[in-house]
């Protein structure tokens, strides 16, 4: 009995510091390390990068959002077509498996948003909704340098 409560407890204390490790948590996604480059004046797009992880039991999918300071943003790929890469809007979203971590990261997969409203100047954050297939939560995207 005693050692059927310690494992209960165990479980309790391993679901909790489960829970607590990523930064934000959207349905079975855990969301970490979200940030964007700081941009030029005028650019009128900017991107923007995270980690994010499924600790489910079902495959899910990364879609995008709304946001303030845009339009709103997906999720693009790269390409490479005739050795140069390009950049295109995954229309169903990013899937994320049962258990797998993915890198949004430059050069890779990452967040696109559009018609920019205003510069992001390094230092400062903004908050968006971000949606996956089951849930939207919203999260703080810091703004870095360049
Ligand atoms: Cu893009």
């Amino acid at each position: 009995m005693t050692s059927k409560l310690f494992l209960a407890a165990s479980l309790l204390a391993f679901g909790v510091s489960f829970a607590s490790a990523s930064d934000f948590k959207l349905g079975s996604l855990g969301i970490d390390h979200a940030w964007s480059p700081a941009t030029p004046k005028g650019a009128s797009v900017a991107a923007g990068y995270l980690t994010v992880a499924n600790k489910g039991a079902d495959s899910d999918r990364l879609i995008g959002g709304s946001v303030a300071v845009a339009g709103n943003f997906t999720v693009h790929g790269m390409t490479t077509v005739d050795s140069v890469s390009k950049m295109r809007p995954l229309a169903d979203g990013l899937e994320i498996k049962p258990g797998a971590t993915v890198e949004l990261k430059p050069g890779s997969f990452h967040l696109m948003f559009m018609d920019l409203r205003r510069p992001l100047a390094p230092g400062e954050h903004f908050m968006t909704p971000c949606q996956a297939r089951t849930a939207t939560t919203i999260i703080r995207i810091e703004c870095g340098a360049v």
